[in-house]
């Protein structure tokens, strides 16, 4: 994959913030909250409004206990476990999130489906990586800021997605339990060296669930404009997409 584009040079940033959003945001929440959306539920604008809704499938990757299912919970906007249920197979969760892209002002809602599998049904039954792998768009790196061996396993993670093989798929790291701070084991430096070595995003999370917007937005904006970005460059054509150029507008 090409390089990563800056953040916010591809889609508004904060764009949740502004007015004009109003009227995409308000049919991803209900009540102030949320709205939670089934396999096959979608949300439904009003017949003057055409949007397109572009399909991706991403992976949340990491060692047990690091945050994965909490991570899927908190951009869905669903509740966050309190305790460690260890996940037994394969969660998907669908998140629906509106964009708008800079250069042309159009606005587009991007459907992630999060795949979340334990890790130690991972290890213990060879078909689920397989499944989790087929056609994925991006893979969510997570490390803990409490535990040290999560980080520094992470280049470890990052080969096994690298190479010919794999073809192209977004890489995000996320740095889960950053509001932990009293117990962490990463140093804002290290973080650095990682990202300059890497030259990947690294994100952080953790903490209490505000709006269910504001403290996702950096998260799920990042991963749609690398993600969009992909596309464009498989496309041919970074800078020009049209709808048509894209293989996952449905
Ligand atoms: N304070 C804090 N706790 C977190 C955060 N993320 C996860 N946790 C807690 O860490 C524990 C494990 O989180 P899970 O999301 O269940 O871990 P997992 O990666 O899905 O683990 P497996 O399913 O076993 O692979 C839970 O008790 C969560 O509440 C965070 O950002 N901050
Ligand atoms: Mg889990």
């Amino acid at each position: 994959m090409s390089l990563i584009p800056p953040p916010g040079s591809i889609i508004a940033a904060d764009w949740h913030r502004c007015a004009d959003s109003k009227e995409y945001f308000s049919k991803i929440l209900r009540k102030m909250r949320r709205k939670n959306f089934g396999l096959l539920e979608s949300p439904v604008m009003p017949p003057h409004v055409a949007v397109d809704t572009v399909h991706y499938k991403i992976f949340i990757s990491g060692k047990s206990g690091v945050g994965k299912t909490t991570l899927a919970a908190r951009l869905a906007g669903l509740n966050i476990p309190n305790m460690h249920y260890e996940t037994t197979g394969i969660e998907t969760t669908v998140v629906y999130w509106p964009v708008k892209l800079r250069e042309s002002g159009r606005v587009l809602f991007f459907r992630l489906q999060l795949w979340d599998c334990g890790e130690n049904a991972l290890r213990r039954f060879d078909h689920l990586l397989p499944s989790c792998k087929e056609q994925v768009d991006a893979v969510l790196f997570l490390f803990s800021f409490t535990d040290r061996m999560s980080f520094d396993d992470l280049s470890n993670q990052i080969a096994k997605w690298t190479g010919p093989s794999v073809g192209r798929v977004v890489k995000l790291v996320v740095g889960t339990k950053f509001d932990l701070f009293m117990h962490c084991d990463v140093a804002e430096r290290d973080v650095r060296n990682f990202q300059e070595t890497w030259s990947l995003p690294v994100l952080r999370t953790g903490g209490e669930v505000s709006d269910g917007l504001g403290d996702v937005a950096p998260i799920l904006n990042c991963l749609a404009e690398n993600l969009w970005h992909q596309d464009c460059v498989t496309a041919g054509s970074a800078g020009h997409h049209t709808q048509q150029e894209t293989g996952t507008l449905f």
